[in-house]
């Protein structure tokens, strides 16, 4: 949204001239005027046009935009999470008489997301000629989970405080937030809660006349770019703010309290989005107090929320977080699958159950949740991580798209071949009213949003993955280098390089073959091989003098293998047929145990972690053959964030090398340093 100034004339003149007249065939209010701002915005900056308005159809060229069917999904606000109201159409129209480029939107949003469409083409130098597009997304509920609280601070935030909270109150000057909503629907966004899930004291409140009208304020600013708002809620708020003395989800009283908030919420909301809840997860409250299950608690929420159209999103982060690490019987990684598989069916129609990816937590290696695919009766969306909590905090460089991608990709086998991840999510596998992605967000109020400068190519991708889950890693990327940093073939091929292989060498440096891990307690940083080794978050490697990794086979381990469907399950079962990069995560092996690569455990350790340092050092120097190509604030900004990564890929290495060593005795072939 830098909206550069178009170097080729060609294109340049080609969208200058149609852009100079711009008819609109709708109301000029609400999203379809916000979207014209943003119009007007782009031609200017990238073309120095000044469009005219007009409602009359011009001679020549011009740019007609249309909105077709908005009145239909106004007249039924259960249209709100249709496809087919965000698809938009743009085609060029070349005739004798005319030269026109057409802009359909089947909504306001739709408009919106065309126009973004059409300044993402012009800034990428795509020619008009013979434009014909047809776009509708992929995803239903493109959400984006803010963790800020109240007081400013973000759980898990990596770039500077909150843009949405001061002192316990919503922000007075919104003009940061109206920019955030602006990135957010220039990539297809439509929906935003906007406070932490682990709800505090203050931001219980936020269901009360205290801050409902701060509440609608923003609501209003993120109506404009077709964004829902949505509030996290605490579960115990009955008891919390209610004065109420239980928030059993049965109980009348309790149930009637929930009808009454939620009331008042429309109030100041008319198309509020609905609650997202933690619940029964990490000592928040929920319904297992006071013996109900999930079910229960999500579905007197929903009842509240049914007659105004709201939703309820349920997250599946649920697991024993007090576990004794001694109890060798129980598994984190089992437990959203055994919490919620057996409730499918049981849910109202308007809860959709949040999966988090994957089943441990957003580790840089995970299987795949295999929930997936299990719920046959059941919304679901997945969730996923932007901000970069186990990934190196944006200080290091990791384009998580990739990883995010190949979740999309696995085919779960839940109905035979072909029932891959993203076909579960976005609903068109089993039928579901509602589907989706959600991820938290890597955004603060720092100068460049996301601290490292490259990290917003992750804000940037999931939002275009989200819309179209068959764009490639390399797409996006370069879609995002190109806008971000201009054309110039030397930057871009730079960039796009580092960001692709950014995830891997990430990998190579940190917890080995998706054992995950061995982070500094609470902060997530740096290297703790035995940091959470004998503690209560179900986050273990049992590395020994003999071996490492955690058996999760049916034969002899937890039997978190057999939650997949075949084939899947005697894949992972198999210690031969279990893929290398998983299998520290299901089995437990000698060091000298042989991978499908040919090499053992220990030798793949040492080897891929020497083989980390040099490519990040080798990322270092890539980008510093870059100077005087970038401009010299972002170029020093970076440079700054891969010294730190290189320095610290280094502590890394000789850590988990020396570790590993010391454990095993076992030295490296090729004799390099291990301490
Ligand atoms: O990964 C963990 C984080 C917590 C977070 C939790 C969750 C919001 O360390 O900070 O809490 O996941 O997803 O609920």
């Amino acid at each position: 949204m830098q909206y550069s100034p178009v170097e080729n004339q060609i294109i340049r003149n080609q969208y200058g001239r149609l852009l100079s007249r711009i008819v609109v065939d709708a109301e000029l209010t609400g999203v379809v005027a916000a979207a014209v701002e943003e119009l007007l915005r782009g031609a200017r900056s990238m073309l120095d046009v000044e469009p005219a308005i007009m409602t009359e159809i011009p001679k020549g060229s011009y740019l007609h935009i249309r909105l077709i069917e908005d009145a239909g999904y106004r007249r039924n606000e259960g249209q709100r999470w249709k496809l087919e109201r965000d698809a938009f159409t743009l085609r060029q129209v070349q005739t004798l008489e005319e030269d026109r480029l057409q802009l359909i939107g089947g909504s306001a949003a739709g408009v919106l997301y065309g126009v973004f469409e059409l300044l993402r083409f012009i800034s990428l130098g795509i020619s008009p000629e013979g434009l014909v597009i047809e776009e509708c997304p992929s995803n239903r509920l493109r959400m984006m989970n803010q963790w800020d609280n109240a007081d400013a601070t973000i759980e898990r935030g990596y770039a500077g405080n909150s843009i949405f909270y001061e002192s316990g109150r919503i922000v007075k000057d919104v003009s940061r937030v109206r920019d955030y909503a602006r990135l957010l629907s220039s990539v297809g966004i439509n929906g935003i809660s906007i406070n932490n899930v682990n709800v505090h004291d203050i931001e219980t409140s936020f269901i009360t006349d205290e801050f409902l009208p701060d509440v609608a304020r923003l609501a209003d600013l993120f109506r404009a770019y077709g964004i829902t708002l949505f509030l996290s809620i605490n579960f115990a708020a009955p008891i919390t703010i209610g004065g109420l003395d239980t928030a059993d989800p049965l109980d009348d009283t309790v149930r009637a309290w929930w009808g009454n908030a939620v009331s008042r919420i429309y109030e100041y909301i008319p198309d509020f989005g609905g609650f997202l809840v933690k619940a029964d997860s990490e000592h928040r409250p929920g319904p297992y107090a006071y013996g109900r299950d999930h079910a229960d608690g999500a579905n007197m929420l929903a009842e509240a929320l049914e007659t105004y159209g709201g939703i309820v999103i349920w997250r599946c982060f649920v697991y024993d977080c007090m576990q004794d690490w001694r109890d060798r019987t129980t598994d984190r990684a089992r437990a959203a699958y055994e919490h919620f598989k057996p409730l499918d069916g049981r849910f109202c129609d308007n809860v959709i159950l949040q999966i988090k990816n994957g089943p441990m937590d957003f580790q840089v290696r995970e299987p795949v949740s295999p929930l997936f695919g299990a719920m046959k009766d059941t919304n679901q969306i997945i969730e996923y991580q932007i901000t970069q909590e186990y990934t190196g905090q944006q200080r290091h460089l990791c384009y998580l798209i990739p990883q995010w991608k190949r979740v999309l990709d696995f085919d779960t086998q839940a109905t035979g071949a072909g029932s891959d991840v993203k076909r579960v999510v976005s609903g068109s596998l089993f039928g579901m009213k509602y589907s989706g992605i959600a991820a938290v967000s890597n955004i603060g109020d720092d100068e460049n949003w996301t601290g490292h400068p490259l990290a917003q190519a992750n804000l940037y991708g999931y939002g275009r993955l989200t819309w179209n889950s068959d764009l490639t890693s390399e797409e996006i990327a370069e879609e995002w280098t190109r806008m971000t940093f201009g054309n110039d073939i030397t930057v871009v091929s730079t960039v796009l390089q580092m960001l692709i292989q950014s995830w891997p060498i990430y990998e190579n440096y940190t917890s080995p073959l998706g054992v995950g891990w061995m982070v500094t307690p609470h902060y997530h940083y740096g290297p703790d091989v035995d940091g959470y080794e004998y503690s209560r978050w179900g986050t273990y490697h049992f590395a020994d003098r003999n071996g490492v990794g955690v058996d999760r086979t049916k034969a002899t381990g937890t039997g978190y293998a057999a939650q997949y469907f075949p084939p899947h399950a005697e894949m992972y079962e198999s210690l031969e047929r279990c893929p290398d990069e998983l299998l520290l995560f299901f089995h437990h092996v000698p060091y000298v145990h042989r991978l499908q690569s040919g090499k053992t455990v220990i030798q793949h350790i040492y080897d891929t972690h020497f083989l980390g340092v040099e490519q990040a050092e080798q990322l270092q120097q890539n980008w510093a053959a870059l100077s005087g190509l970038v401009d010299t604030a972002r170029y020093e900004q970076v440079a700054g964030r891969l010294a730190e990564q290189v320095e610290h890929a280094q502590y890394w290495r000789d850590v988990i090398n020396t570790y590993f060593y010391r454990k095993s005795g076992i030295p490296d072939v090729n004799g390099r340093t291990i301490y």
